[in-house]
């Protein structure tokens, strides 16, 4: 990235906090001291998969990076905040460094510059949301009304079956649970890129699910990774030549998941974009109206690239501008994995923090790996509380709700942070669980999370129980490990009105 803009603060660094959200879904977003050290991955692997490799977290005490949007904050809860005015084809980057008496603050782009907003503020808050506004306004936000999806994932991960999705559809309407989509997670195809062949593990074929899921009166939705291929899918044999490549010329690896590294497609490679095209209207002929994109950082990866004049930002809304061309104009497109910014009025949901999980912490991965972009309720509720202005942007995805007690380790507590995260973000609703496995208590639990509501809005960004934003109207969430303001370790209480 070249240097464009340079502000300098009489202001010491000790005073302020900062409030920073990472480059794409799984990416940290954070509310610290300035002074605090901003975490980097350990292993050079994780750098791809969970942030943009070419504008990392710094890694160092006293330097903050933010993508697209930056806010400092001062003890009287005003301060500055910085934010880019356009991300169709520019990716803007915000660091804050602290320094003798005084707060540098740089903003750099990569892609054709555009204008970026600095402003000082009495109420950051406002301030926040106002140029968040702004960005969604000039980018044409898709905001449809929230649906309430179940998505296979987190019951079955990869060994999810055809027969086991029907079986939870029919438990959501005996138990008249009102899901309108139930979604299709990984699992069901061949390889990564082989999305029209099945996996023989699924027992079945995915274009055979939405006519039973009609019957039931859902919607079905299919999860797809349509930026990748394995190196052992038909995709990457057949096309080699559709593959983003390096330096040298040869195929990139792009990251690491199902037990090894895959490929990622040349978005703006015509081939490419045809065969996106096709794959989202064929879905879309099955019957899938509600298709969960995920990985889709794989389309903006540095590399090089069929048509080297366009930026990554630029490679990366061809692609999603293909599969949205495919999958119809009425199509409800879930964003995950994805460049935040830059999918603005492309996508109408965006996963907006890592995935949830049936426990609290991986304090290994996270304190001593330096990577917190991995799955935990902690990580999730950390992450998509301190982007809850993004709402602007697309409909948030916070993630599940996990109700179930059982093959869960987390808590009361716990389980309540998750619902008053679902309700103060305001957005989308999923659920994850094996609906046979509930009993009437965890039963209830699930339908006050399917309850929609709107977006809530922080009181103050001048304290935070935990590195992040905690403090909302309508409740706090304590996600320190001891008690705190009277609310236990984990937990959510609401502000009492009156
Ligand atoms: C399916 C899953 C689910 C889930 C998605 C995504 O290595 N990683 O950084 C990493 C992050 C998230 C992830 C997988 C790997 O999960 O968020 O909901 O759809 O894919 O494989």
């Amino acid at each position: 990235m070249s240097a464009e803009r340079r502000w300098l603060l009489a202001v010491p660094p000790q005073e302020l906090r900062v409030l920073v959200s990472g480059y794409q879904s799984w990416s940290e977003a954070e509310l610290r001291f300035l002074t605090e050290r901003q975490a980097v991955p350990l292993m050079r692997w994780r750098h791809e998969q969970g942030h943009d490799p070419a504008f990392l977290p710094s890694g160092e005490a006293g330097v903050w990076r933010s993508h697209t949007l930056m806010a400092l904050i001062r003890p009287d809860g005003g301060g500055w905040v910085g934010a880019a005015g356009d991300a169709t084809s520019t990716f803007t980057g915000w660091e804050a460094r602290a320094g003798q008496g005084v707060t540098e603050v740089t903003c750099t782009q990569e892609g054709p510059p555009t204008d970026v907003f600095w402003e000082e503020t009495g109420d950051v808050i406002r301030t926040v949301e106002a140029l968040a506004a702004r960005l969604g306004q000039k980018m044409h936000a898709r905001t449809p009304p929230p649906l309430r999806v179940w998505c296979s994932w987190y019951s079955y991960y990869r060994d999810v079956t055809l027969e086991a999705v029907l079986d939870n559809a029919r438990l959501a309407r005996a138990r008249t649970l009102p899901f309108d989509v139930v979604q299709l997670d990984d699992g069901f195809q061949a390889d990564i890129g082989d999305w029209l062949d099945p996996a023989p593990s699924f027992g079945g074929h995915a274009r055979d699910l939405p006519g039973p899921l009609a019957e039931l009166g859902f919607r079905a939705g299919l999860w797809l990774a349509p930026f990748l291929a394995a190196p052992t899918s038909r995709l990457a044999a057949e096309h080699p030549q559709w593959l983003l490549r390096g330096e040298d010329g040869t195929p990139l690896l792009a990251g690491h998941n199902w037990g090894g590294p895959y490929h990622a497609l040349d978005t703006t490679h015509p081939e490419v974009l045809a065969w996106l095209r096709d794959l989202a209207a064929t879905a879309r002929g099955w019957g899938y109206d509600y298709l969960k994109l995920d990985f889709l950082f794989g389309g903006a990866l540095p590399g090089v690239r069929h048509d080297p004049t366009v930026s990554r930002a630029g490679a990366y809304r061809m692609g999603m501008q293909a599969l949205r061309d495919g999958a119809g104009e009425d199509a409800f497109l879930l964003g995950c994995g994805a460049p935040l910014a830059s999918s603005i009025g492309l996508v109408d949901a965006m996963r907006t923090g890592p995935d949830v999980a049936p426990f609290w912490d991986e304090e290994s991965r996270r304190v001593w790996l330096g990577d917190a972009t991995g799955p935990s309720a902690r990580n999730a509720l950390h992450t998509a509380l301190s982007r809850w202005y993004q709402h602007a942007w697309y409909q948030p995805d916070p993630d599940v709700m996990i109700a179930r007690r059982e093959l869960s380790l987390l808590g009361n507590e716990e389980r309540g942070a998750l619902a008053g995260m679902l309700d103060v973000i305001g957005g989308l609703r999923a659920s994850s669980d094996p609906l046979g496995g509930l009993d009437e208590r965890e039963l209830a639990l699930l339908r006050r999370c399917l309850e929609p509501s709107t977006p809530d809005r922080p009181r103050t960004l001048t304290q935070s129980l935990g590195g992040a934003v905690t403090h909302f109207g309508r409740g706090t969430f304590n996600l320190t490990g001891a008690e705190a303001e009277e609310i236990p370790a984990h937990g959510y209480r609401e502000v009492s009105r009156g």
